[in-house]
């Protein structure tokens, strides 16, 4: 594989360097301190405490600097301190910090709006409202949905993901830890069989038929008329990076639009080039009623939206929706640049390099390896499902291993999946060729160790 150079300048030089013995001294101290001041419920899974990250590279407080594969959960797309993400956010904060925006209004949330009108699929009358976290957003976009349709019940999917709070954690399909203890959850959620090409039953049922699945269990459980919204990840995050088969995902959108069942695609994980598109449903080209978007959109910054059609939208009373901090100024100015970063420096187009160079050499280790069971995804949304030798039988104690070595290297990779056997990678989408080719070949070397 040839590396590309291409015209992202670095401040952070982008090199590996990690001590045999880390976390170090002050990391350490720092983890003391946390005990005893933080709740045990949030957990971390790097035992080291950040000073500084650009690029693909983070820098922790005793000098070891990592290789980047996870960009905070699929945040930092443009980078941590992307330079002009750093500038719109010194600008906007040395004005105002906060005016709330249902009280006295700026420019940033309408230029926001303007972008994310513009860069959301369908070329219908949008509208947009923001918020903070990717599960604000959904509950929004069900909100918005119930209002609109005048109907209650509310269709997820096994190993769906859509956040911590109580009607997301209802839409969320894993119990632990997300869910366990946690309840009564939301009422008038039902969850549906998912296209997982990897475990079904039948390997040749097609995208098609596997909506068919999931459209006669509606229609039977619940009847589609009673149905207000239908909510999907077109390429799962949390629950294991599963990219339905071809045709799941316009086929589902196509009956909605039939039973007047508003289709919201949750692109929080998916969204703002992540797979090599603006969004991951361009790849088949389905036009989301609602789509709600967070994570990659303002550089790390939190910022999240709902972007839909203008009649729904539009449906609700004045009021009725918003939130003190929703499109903070700064939040905004973050996702004005991150945008122009990611239209100036074509993520798009790194996305889908970095897909050439890492999905080649995923699936030329798992010729050789027989505990990968699958290898997928989009862009710089790629997985690798590990399994036991010869079967399909998960294998989260290989997972956890394999990423315990890779830390130990240096390089920061996160795992996920219902059944916690999903290795997967979400580098920054400006990491350099040579900082990507270097973490894949210590993964390589790590599955190889503990297989
Ligand atoms: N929808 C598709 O991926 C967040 C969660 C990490 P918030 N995913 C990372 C964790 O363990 O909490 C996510 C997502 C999809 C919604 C959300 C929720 O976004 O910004 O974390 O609320």
């Amino acid at each position: 594989m040839t590396t590309t150079a291409h015209d992202i300048t670095y401040r952070l030089e982008q090199k590996r360097r990690v001590q045999a013995d880390f976390p170090g001294p002050k990391s350490v101290a720092l983890t003391e301190r946390r005990k005893a001041v933080v709740a045990a419920g949030v957990a971390s899974s790097v035992p080291v405490f950040v000073a500084d990250a650009d690029g693909g590279i983070i820098h922790d407080v005793d000098g070891n600097s990592f290789i980047d594969l996870g960009s905070g959960i699929a945040v930092t797309s443009v980078g941590a301190s992307d330079p002009a993400v750093v500038g719109a956010v010194k600008e906007a904060v040395e004005h105002f910090t906060h005016s709330c925006f249902m009280v006295t209004p700026y420019e940033g949330y309408v230029a926001v709006a303007e972008q994310l009108n513009r860069l959301t699929p369908g070329d219908h009358e949008k509208r947009t409202v923001l918020f903070n976290s990717g599960a604000e957003a959904v509950e929004n976009a069900v909100k918005v949905a119930r209002l609109a349709t005048g109907r209650d019940a509310v269709v997820a999917f096994d190993h769906a993901y859509h956040g911590r709070t109580n009607l997301t954690m209802a839409l969320t399909a894993k119990a632990m830890p997300y869910k366990t203890n946690f309840g009564p959850f939301a009422p008038e959620v039902y969850r549906m069989p998912m296209s997982y090409p990897f475990r079904e039953e039948n390997p040749a049922i097609t995208g098609a038929e596997a909506a068919k699945r999931a459209i006669t269990m509606i229609e039977k459980q619940i009847g589609g008329e009673q149905v207000a919204a239908i909510i999907i990840e077109p390429i799962q995050g949390e629950g294991g990076f599963i990219v339905p088969a071809d045709g799941f995902l316009p086929a589902l959108a196509d009956w909605a639009k039939d039973k007047g069942i508003v289709f919201i695609a949750d692109e929080v994980q998916s969204g703002f080039c992540r797979t090599g598109e603006w969004f991951a449903v361009n790849h088949e080209g389905v036009v989301p009623d609602i789509i709600t978007m967070a994570k990659g959109i303002a550089g790390g910054m939190p910022l999240s939206a709902i972007t839909g059609r203008a009649d729904l939208l539009d449906a609700v009373h004045p009021g009725g929706l918003g939130g003190t901090y929703g499109g903070n100024p700064v939040a905004c100015a973050a996702a004005l640049a991150s945008i122009g970063s990611m239209e100036q420096y074509d993520l798009n187009g790194r996305a889908k390099h970095i897909e050439e160079i890492a999905l080649g050499k995923l699936r030329e280790l798992a010729t050789e390896q027989p505990v990968i069971g699958d290898v997928r995804g989009r862009g710089a949304m790629l997985a690798i499902e590990l399994v036991q030798a010869g079967s399909k039988e998960p294998n989260p104690e290989l997972t956890k291993a394999v990423a315990a070595a890779c830390l130990k290297e240096g390089v920061i990779i996160l795992t996920c999946g219902t059944y916690g056997n999903v290795i997967r990678l979400l580098p920054p989408l400006v990491i350099s060729d040579e900082l990507l080719l270097d973490g894949l070949a210590v993964l390589a070397a790590a599955i190889k160790a503990n297989a």
